[in-house]
């Protein structure tokens, strides 16, 4: 597929209790409504949009330890990881509109259940990889990834609703970027199962292209894997998208987040993307609220063709006086 000729399978998951705050249910039709599939098409790709999932809530959650609702969590998740694998098998590149980040757990099993081993790229101001029982918080959007890593199987407790999960990622092939928020025992995590962080210290030492190239040395030293690309708006600086659960100061710019996408397009291998924890309950007016969804849309132009310098149709034909 040429540039801006990408076939897109859309999914939204409407679902917020991986985390204590609503609204995030809001970020499908929000990023929708912002005219997504019509600027896809523009673009030149090929859209097709499979709609909302419907997620019930399981009544008597009662947490686990400290985790909360993980029959709910567990649930929905399953859900998701069927229709994300629907998509794969429809021959698509998936794209998951969020939703909190717990939902990384069924967007990265069920497109991990469609190819045989993928890469992981996670922007984030958050690692996202407490267990269930590091967890600080027992929110789950903050653990998605340990329960998705081969290294960390061994230390996830056994929980009502998650025993369809199976590990499906190797921790060599994992890359974050835009990390500022660890736990520490997170930082232990990272650091054992020596995983490659690119957190904003990197980001300021080597700039944002050394860092994409490095990235994809990185998850491309053997052969060479699907990508799946977890996008956390809140990795982007509050400046610029405050509307989200759990802002952090000094995050990537607009171009900084723009241009990983745009790196990850030129790749070829992009095969998933989430755009998780828009929260439109969490912007204090209505300009907040619109630069968070209109970054999160043009975030997603980029993974799908759209570049800066611009482009023309190679059949255009000048107009002759
Ligand atoms: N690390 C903390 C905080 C957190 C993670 N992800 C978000 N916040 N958005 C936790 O809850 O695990
Ligand atoms: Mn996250
Ligand atoms: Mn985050």
């Amino acid at each position: 597929l040429r540039r801006g000729h990408h076939s897109v399978g859309i999914i939204g998951a409407p679902f917020s209790k991986g985390q204590p705050r609503d609204g995030v249910e809001r970020g499908p039709d929000l990023i929708r409504a912002a005219g997504l599939v019509e600027k896809l098409k523009g673009q030149g790709c090929i859209v097709k949009d499979y709609g909302n999932l419907i997620f019930e809530e399981v009544p008597n959650d009662e947490p686990i330890g400290r985790v909360k609702r993980p029959r709910t969590v567990g649930r929905a998740n399953e859900q998701l990881a069927s229709a994300v694998e629907r998509v794969k098998n429809d021959g698509h590149t998936c794209v998951m509109l969020g939703g909190d980040h717990s939902l990384a757990i069924g967007s990265i099993q069920g497109h991990a259940s469609s190819r045989n081993e993928l890469s992981v790229v996670w922007v984030d101001a958050h690692a996202d990889i407490n267990t269930p029982l590091t967890s600080p918080t027992g929110n789950i959007h903050g653990q998605p990834m340990s329960y998705l890593i081969h290294e960390l199987h061994s230390k996830i407790p056994v929980m009502p609703n998650f025993s369809w999960i199976k590990p499906c990622i190797a921790a060599k092939d994992i890359v974050y970027i835009g990390l500022r928020d660890v736990d520490p025992e997170e930082h232990y995590i990272l650091k054992r199962l020596g995983i490659k962080v690119f957190s904003m210290t990197e980001v300021d030492r080597l700039g944002i292209a050394k860092v994409m190239e490095q990235t994809c040395d990185h998850i491309f030293s053997k052969v060479k894997k699907p990508i799946h690309l977890s996008y956390d708006i809140d990795a982007l600086d509050p400046s610029i998208t405050p509307a989200t659960g759990t802002p952090v100061v000094g995050g990537l710019s607009y171009r900084e987040g723009i241009y990983i996408t745009e790196y990850i397009c030129q790749t070829g291998l992009l095969s998933a993307v989430d755009m998780v924890e828009v929260n439109p309950k969490r912007g204090k007016t209505e300009e907040e609220i619109k630069s968070t969804v209109n970054t999160a849309v043009d975030l997603l132009l980029g993974c799908f063709g759209r570049v800066r310098e611009g482009s023309h149709s190679p059949d255009y034909k000048m107009p002759e006086p």
